[in-house]
């Protein structure tokens, strides 16, 4: 808007009229523009990193003040700093740290919500998604898509940690949430363990399986011995200078994302190896499973280390630097934005 110069006369006019306007509920957009259609994404949300070394402990001492049971779910939520009170970490998405100590149950529910599961710190616990538990190891990423049953529980002998990535910021936009408890705290396996990934993930699906574009995967883990699996096999060949070595989970079904409102990420840097600067429209959470390196969000420098959290926002320009081998998982809200036709991304 050009910067009018305005008489005291006409300035007092026009916010006398605003006043009266507003008693309608009535607003006028030409204060507003600008800021409604920015010529460029300006998200609110700031560039952000959460190192593992530093929470775990406030983690753990989580599980001296609440049982999972009485929580719920005992997690603490990785909240933006620029956007504190929100529970978010962009403004589509969530990340939080779960913990389950040795012999709690976190009890079922569903809701419309999906959510992804990394497996950070500690071995076996479990995750069921409707009827069927899987083992959660270290890196693995596993979902519970919306409105599965699930509940997670803790047979073994160490306090297990994940990562939690839900669209609860979205879903609450869209005013879409709903959500279900059950007497049952503790979903009878249906069946045996693995059998979705056997089924759904293992280059075959059920000759009469014919699964809907945005349906998501029967597939509820990928077990990160596979992923890394892929990553090594791939990184002798030539990086793409942007991005290294990046793959994006997809539902084997289907070829889409594993679910429609979260896409998700596994990236492989060879040790040294400097990304070119990239952004894009989806901001994006990322943790590190292996390796360390530094992530130059603008001009802003986040040194990481394995298990640290960090959170690059819409549009923010990125270079990544590794310093040993590295691998990182991701995810984003890409999907939406693409089913949307919104998604951009650019490679400076
Ligand atoms: O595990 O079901 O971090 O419902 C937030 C909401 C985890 C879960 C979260 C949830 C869950």
């Amino acid at each position: 808007m050009a910067a009018a110069v305005l008489s005291p006369d006409a300035a007092r006019e026009r916010r006398d009229y605003y006043d009266r306007i507003g008693r309608h509920s009535m607003t006028p957009l030409w204060e507003v523009l600008g800021a409604l259609v920015p010529p460029a994404p300006r998200s609110p949300a700031a560039p952000a990193l959460w190192r593992y070394a530093e929470v775990r402990d406030q983690v753990m001492e989580a599980g001296r003040l609440i049982s999972a049971e009485e929580a719920e779910r005992r997690v603490l939520v990785l909240e933006n700093p620029a956007l504190r009170g929100q529970s978010c970490i962009t403004q589509s998405l969530y990340a939080g740290l779960q913990l389950i100590l040795p012999g709690e149950v976190a009890p079922a529910h569903r809701h419309a919500q999906s959510a992804l599961r990394l497996v950070l710190d500690g071995e076996g616990a479990y995750t069921a998604v409707d009827g069927e538990r899987t083992t959660m190891r270290r890196g693995d990423f596993i979902i519970t898509p919306a409105w599965t049953w699930h509940d997670h529980g803790n047979p073994g002998e160490q306090p297990v940690v994940w990562l939690d990535g839900l669209d609860i910021p979205l879903v609450r936009f869209l005013d879409a949430g709903f959500a279900e408890k059950t007497e049952q705290a503790v979903q009878q396996p249906l069946r045996p363990e693995g059998d979705a990934l056997a089924r759904y993930g293992s280059n075959m699906v059920p000759v009469d399986f014919h699964p809907a574009p945005q349906e998501p995967t029967r597939v509820f883990v990928y077990p990160y011995e596979r992923t890394r699996a892929a990553l090594r096999a791939i990184a002798g060949g030539t990086p793409d200078p942007h991005l290294g070595f990046k793959q994006r989970f997809v539902n084997p079904a289907t070829g889409a994302s594993p679910m429609p409102t979260m896409g998700a990420f596994a990236q492989w840097l060879p040790s040294g190896f400097d990304t070119q600067p990239y952004r894009s429209t989806d901001g994006t959470v990322y943790v590190c499973l292996e390796g360390e390196g530094e992530a130059i969000v603008g001009e802003q420098v986040l040194r990481f280390a394995e298990n640290d959290v960090l959170v690059v926002p819409s549009w923010h320009t990125l270079r990544l630097h590794a310093g040993r081998d590295t691998l990182l998982f991701s995810y984003s809200d890409r999907p939406v934005q693409q089913a949307l036709g919104l998604w951009r991304e650019q490679r400076l």
